[in-house]
């Protein structure tokens, strides 16, 4: 088969970069470990960037988004049982929009079906030639093979992409936090219309949702424990206990109708780029879920591959495909540090000290005092620019 971009990776960042390419009439074959079903089945990003919303416009996949999206314009932050809240309109001139990574992932799927766009599911034994360039693989046990001009790499953490890097010319930069976020989801109101990020003695919590009548909360646990351990009202009593009075009366409980337990990780691969390889999202990089910037840079990556892809098949230009990596990886960066300064201000950690968690404190009652400190909060939680 010949294509002109192989995308290894049927999740948000291939399916995204694959619609645009189609956008501009540059073409493109998905290949995906998964059936559909199973890649719509992980519950996990929650909340877009502007930036993001804008490539789902540019993609033409975004009227259900505006449709059931909720824009939000600020965020809820509680420390020990006191909450204020962080108005990003002060800071930026842009909302972030409430709306699944399901759902983006099922518009994407849809838009790909509706132009004849070629995905293939459950495909195994990936092997990428990123001189040739080719990809192999296996459907079923047979031999498939697709000739390309270009590879991205959108294959998530544990995928192929970047270890195809010679280890000798990849770096990794790797921080574990010693904690997970167990999360659920449950067919229930939110407790609140805005997202409440939690700190107290207890440890920290998370009030997300997806709509009215669906939410997403999540509480810091510690990585031995186990989802089966925690019954929905273990996890509904001690969400509760981290929660402002106000917001843990208010809680609606319900039966969880997903619940998982997911390590937090600070993680870069430099450089995201090899030979005519380049790797997008999960694939290159990873922050703890604390900022809500997961999915996003994603996004940014796919932006920079799209725009520096159609340079070069619009106007022969091959500047923006030789600096791709530096210019992704300074934004990279950027999210990195982000959602590593928010995961360490709102969590407890097991090797603490007393001080250290006075320094915390006082972290956080300058964020309360000081618009300055929100601005800088703000301009970061809402995306900085590409
Ligand atoms: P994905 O979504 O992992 O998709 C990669 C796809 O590649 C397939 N694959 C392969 N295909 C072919 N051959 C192989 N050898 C393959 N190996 C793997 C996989 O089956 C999969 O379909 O990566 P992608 O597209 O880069 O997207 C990244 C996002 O999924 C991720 O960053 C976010 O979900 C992170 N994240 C959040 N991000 C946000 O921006 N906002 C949030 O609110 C947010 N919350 C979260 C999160 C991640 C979480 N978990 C569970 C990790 C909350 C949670 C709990
Ligand atoms: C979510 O809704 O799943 C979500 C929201 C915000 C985060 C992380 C996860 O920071």
């Amino acid at each position: 088969m010949k294509t002109q971009v192989a995308i290894i990776g049927g999740g948000p960042s291939g399916l995204l970069l694959s619609q645009l390419l189609h956008v501009r009439g540059i073409t493109s074959v998905v290949l995906e470990r998964r059936t559909q079903a199973y890649v719509l089945s992980r519950i996990r990003a929650g909340v877009l960037e502007q930036g993001l919303v804008d490539l789902m416009r540019e993609a033409g996949v975004a009227d259900r988004m505006e449709r059931e999206g909720y824009p939000h314009t600020g965020t809820i932050l509680a420390v020990d049982g006191e909450s204020f809240r962080i108005d990003f309109t002060q800071a930026t001139d842009k909302p972030v929009m409430v709306y699944g990574q399901t759902e983006v992932t099922r518009d994407l799927y849809a838009a790909r079906e509706a132009a004849g766009g070629r995905i293939e599911y459950e495909v195994e034994d990936v092997v990428i030639d990123a001189h040739g360039p080719s990809v192999s693989y296996t459907v079923g046990g047979e031999p498939r093979r697709v000739e390309c001009d270009f590879i991205a790499g959108c294959d998530g953490f544990h995928g192929v992409s970047r270890k195809t890097i010679p280890e000798d010319v990849r770096q990794e930069f790797e921080k574990v936090y010693p904690f997970g976020w167990l999360g659920i989801l449950s067919e229930t109101p939110p407790v609140n219309h805005e997202l409440i990020y939690a700190t107290s003695e207890a440890g920290f919590a998370l009030c997300s949702m997806r709509n009215e009548t669906l939410s997403r909360y999540y509480i810091q646990c510690d990585m031995s424990e186990r989802v089966e351990d925690w019954s929905d009202d273990a996890f509904w009593a001690e969400l509760k206990r981290r929660l402002p009075k106000e917001h843990g009366d208010a809680l609606v409980t319900g039966p969880s109708i997903e619940k998982s337990i997911a390590p937090l990780r600070s993680f870069v691969c430099e450089p995201m780029q090899w030979g005519k390889l380049f790797l997008c999202g999960d694939a290159a990089h990873i922050v703890p879920p604390t900022g809500a910037k997961g999915l996003n840079t994603a996004a940014s990556d796919v932006h920079y591959l799209y725009n520096a892809l159609r340079r070069f098949y619009e106007d022969g230009d091959s500047a923006g495909i030789d600096g791709y990596s530096e210019t992704a990886l300074a934004r990279v960066w950027k999210a990195e540090r982000f959602s590593w300064w928010f995961t360490s201000l709102m969590h407890r950690f097991p090797d603490q000290s007393r001080f250290d968690a006075k320094m915390q404190r006082a972290e956080l009652d300058f964020l309360r005092t000081s618009p300055e400190a929100q601005a800088a909060l703000a301009i970061n939680y809402v995306g900085l620019p590409y």
